[in-house]
């Protein structure tokens, strides 16, 4: 695929232009286009671009929420996050917000949104409605890098390997007070319901659904072992990953501005949100799309 292109659409009203540039480190940037009015071949490229890299950032929108809404279930159906603060008029969306008094973020560690879930979720459509001075910035990386700067003694050995994901840690009541402890404001809902879920197993290794490439799916915050293995015996495996993974595959730190928008793919993709505007209030919208069963490279 090109990496960068530049599209004429032609609309009944004006005609618009379509700019895709690679972010630095991954996924691509686009502009010129109005994601509310896109017509049938925009889609289409915009589609493609997304299922390739599972990353694209989009500048310069002006969504309502219902315009939000729509863009979603242009791009899926819509899966509503258990343990976020739902909006109150739209409960499928989830406030992803700081309040200035507040310590701790929303995903401020790097993750995979819903590798607890049996079937992951695709990935997210996240709205910047109001952002800090400065700061407040999210971090990408790709799940094919990942996988690909792995020595290939190792990439051969994850490919037989199936990884346990866990919501309890991050989501469940012991977690939520340790939370409330060190910051009472911070809020996530149904710690109950994270309690209670069980475990779950996916390939370490998958072939993504949409590119048919090879990603790894194992995450720093929701894997807890290797199926078959303790805890303790999977820890240091997982670290020597993770570091590898984080020196080595590149890192899009996305800024954001009014009217952007980042659309990734959970099983393409990790993401983490920088905590560095204490004092400071930042509110983004998220909705979350349904995805699939994972099968293994
Ligand atoms: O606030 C952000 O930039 C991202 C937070 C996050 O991890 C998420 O919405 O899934
Ligand atoms: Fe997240």
């Amino acid at each position: 695929m090109t990496t960068t292109t530049t599209t004429t659409t032609t609309t009944t009203t004006a005609p618009s232009t379509m700019t895709v540039t690679p972010h630095p480190g991954t996924g691509v940037e686009i502009r010129g286009i109005d994601v509310r009015t896109a017509d049938d071949a925009t889609w289409a490229e915009l589609r493609a671009l997304f299922d390739h890299h599972g990353l694209v950032f989009l500048r310069d929108q002006e969504l309502s929420e219902e315009d939000h809404l729509r863009l979603a279930r242009r791009l899926g159906t819509i899966n509503v996050n258990r343990f976020f603060v739902r909006h109150p008029e739209h409960p499928e969306i989830a406030l992803v917000a700081k309040e200035p008094g507040q310590r701790l973020n929303v995903g401020g560690f790097w993750h995979t949104d819903h590798s607890y879930d049996l079937e992951p979720a695709l990935g997210s459509v996240l709205v910047a409605r109001e952002l800090p001075a400065r700061g407040g910035d999210t971090r990408f990386l790709s799940a094919y890098d990942a996988f690909s700067v792995l020595p290939a003694h190792l990439q051969e050995r994850l490919r037989t390997m199936r990884a346990v994901h866990s919501a309890k840690h991050a989501f469940g009541s012991t977690a939520a007070r340790v939370q409330r402890w060190i910051d009472p404001a911070f809020r996530t809902e149904n710690a109950d319901v994270a309690d209670d879920l069980g475990t779950v197993t996916h390939p370490a290794v998958i072939r993504h659904p949409l590119s048919g490439r090879e990603a790894l799916f194992v995450n720093p915050s929701f894997t807890v072992r290797f199926e078959g293995w303790s805890v303790a015996r999977s820890a240091p495996l997982l670290a020597s990953i993770y570091l590898r993974v984080l020196r080595s595959a590149g890192i899009a730190e996305f800024r954001w501005e009014p009217g952007s928008v980042a659309i990734w793919d959970n099983r393409a993709t990790w993401h983490n949100a920088r905590n560095d505007y204490r004092g400071q209030r930042r509110e983004m919208h998220r909705i979350t799309l349904d995805g699939g069963p994972l099968e293994a490279a």
